[in-house]
């Protein structure tokens, strides 16, 4: 299984811990195509940016983002990209679960808390959690996951 996992990068970094949780857990489902997202060493100033350059950035990951089976996004942190992203991916039909924190004391944008769609099998899910949790929740949506959910455009 291919996996996108979002999370914010210059939206601002302070959430980095959590992401590496995501992404190690995310590795025993499947390929993490953006697991540079949970790296420490990546900052929210872009250094690495200029060196690849925004538009070689963008088109990659959209790239991936296409080629993805299932999307997890982080969403406390509030992101231009992630948002973009998740715009990108709902509008291809893909399966996708967002994680917030509301321990945080944000409160989560209308745009995403409204995307989500209730039926069972949803494609957009929105799901509250705490840290300690996150494993367990990322265990259930996987193994709810049926062959239908997933949406390959490669
Ligand atoms: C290194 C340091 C800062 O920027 C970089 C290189 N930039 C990116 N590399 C890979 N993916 C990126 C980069 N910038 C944004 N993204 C994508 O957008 C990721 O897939 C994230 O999910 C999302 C973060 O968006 P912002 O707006 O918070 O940066």
């Amino acid at each position: 299984m291919r996996i996108y996992f979002c999370g914010s990068i210059r939206g601002g970094r302070q959430d980095v811990v959590i992401y590496q949780r995501i992404v190690q857990k995310l590795q025993t489902y499947g390929e993490v195509l953006t697991e540079h997202v949970s790296h420490s060493d990546i900052s929210e100033k872009g250094e690495d940016a200029a060196l690849d350059g925004d538009r070689a950035i963008h088109d990659r990951d959209i790239e991936w983002l296409m080629s993805a089976d299932v999307i997890v996004a982080e969403v406390t942190q509030p992101s231009f990209g992630v948002g973009y992203e998740l715009g990108r991916a709902v509008a291809v039909g893909k399966k996708i679960l967002c994680l917030f924190r509301p321990s945080s004391g944000r409160v989560l944008s209308a745009m995403i808390r409204g995307a989500e769609t209730r039926s069972r099998n949803s494609l957009f899910q929105v799901q509250e959690y705490s840290e300690d949790e996150v494993e367990r929740v990322l265990e259930d949506f996987f193994s709810a996951l049926s062959p239908q959910d997933l949406t390959r455009s490669d």
